[in-house]
């Protein structure tokens, strides 16, 4: 008797289809997976029987919450190395998927996080449904919003993606399709239907799509994007704090109390990170970026401690070091976004 594999890969028709089914785990990523991803996709880039490719969830339980975080903090509280492994692998293949020659759709009926983002927002079609959550968590562990982060969110309308990166915001569907993360809606019980005609007729992929279209309502973020792109649009993040404090919001409170939970060093990892991913002109260069900074920060203390108290032991009460944005000096940054030696940087797939 063989195990299930974590990641189901096989041609239905003419759609070469991937299943994440770590279901246990929130399909949470490992390298394993991500190895097996690469591998299908390289094959059906090849072949001209596959015209699409349709990525997907076991389960009822979400699309994918992230990457195996347990496992990087392990490797990072040693040295490092299966972490960087899991970086540089995870990254070739979100790489993989955004210059990817073929259609691709990522079904997100569920929870759609961290490196579940890295992998459904580079495809052609996304869709969502309202069971879609969405987030880039990684601030509230110590960790940076990476897997193609860098490029998107700073893409977005106005000043949203840095409010996602630094709060760690969840959205649902209406928000997704509001800030592009989402193509296209359609109900949770639809969804079958929609992969059924797809994988029946993968030329008429985007007909299937307009055919089961729902309307995913108003979205909520709409009434607060002018306070978003006003406090967030500031030139850093100890003036976005003090913009915060100065407002009367309740919806600015909120925001306040959210950012003082996160870790001031990768608060301030992230904007930087969005900051010079936004002018960069490749994707590659930013996940060279995103692979420098995972590959400093996974040995950090705010990220092991940051994993221990929402992850591990789940008392929510890290003790981040330093503690607040002041503490968290250009050099500290400056040492994080420095270049690897030559042998060590990331490079896309050969
Ligand atoms: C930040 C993250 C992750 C997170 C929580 C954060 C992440 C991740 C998971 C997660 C959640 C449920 C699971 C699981 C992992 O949570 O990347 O295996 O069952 O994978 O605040 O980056």
């Amino acid at each position: 008797m063989s195990e299930e594999p974590e990641v189901i890969t096989r041609v239905e028709g003419q759609v070469g289809r991937i299943t994440l089914n770590r279901p246990k785990a929130l399909h949470a990523l490992t390298t394993d997976m991500c190895r097996l991803m690469i591998e299908a996709l390289v094959a059906w880039r090849a072949d001209p029987g596959v015209k699409l490719v349709l990525l997907d969830h076991s389960g009822e339980r979400g699309f994918c919450a992230g990457g195996d975080i347990r496992m990087l903090a392990e490797s990072g509280a040693g040295d490092g190395a299966a972490a960087r492994e899991f970086f540089h692998t995870e990254y070739r293949l979100n790489h993989l998927l955004f210059h990817y020659p073929k259609h691709t759709v990522a079904v997100m009926d569920g929870v759609t996080m961290g490196g579940g983002v890295g992998l459904s927002r580079p495809c052609r079609f996304r869709v969502a449904t309202e069971r879609t959550t969405f987030a880039m968590p990684e601030t509230g562990i110590g960790l940076f919003p990476d897997v193609g982060g860098g490029w998107y969110l700073p893409r977005m309308p106005g000043h949203i993606g840095l409010w996602l990166a630094l709060t760690g915001a969840r959205i649902k569907a209406a928000d997704c399709e509001l800030v592009g993360v989402a193509t296209d809606y359609v109900e949770s019980k639809d969804v079958e239907r929609l992969k059924a005609g797809i994988i029946a007729d993968p030329a008429a992929a985007e007909t299937v799509l307009t055919e089961l279209e729902a309307d995913a309502g108003r979205p909520p973020l709409a009434a607060h994007q002018d306070e978003i792109d006003r406090i967030f649009g500031h030139e850093d993040v100890e003036t976005i704090f003090a913009a915060l404090e100065r407002e009367t919001s309740d919806w600015a409170a909120e925001q306040l109390k959210v950012l003082a939970t996160k870790s001031p060093q990768t608060l301030k990892v992230a904007f930087r990170q969005l900051q010079l991913g936004g002018q960069m002109q490749a994707f590659a260069d930013n996940m060279a970026m995103e692979y420098r900074i995972g590959a400093r920060v996974v040995q950090k203390h705010d990220f092991i401690e940051g994993v221990r108290a929402v992850i591990v032991e789940k008392d929510n009460q890290p003790k981040w070091s330093p503690a607040t944005v002041e503490g968290v000096t250009d050099e500290m940054l400056d040492e994080i976004f420095a270049p690897l030696p030559p042998d060590q940087e990331w490079t896309p797939l050969p």
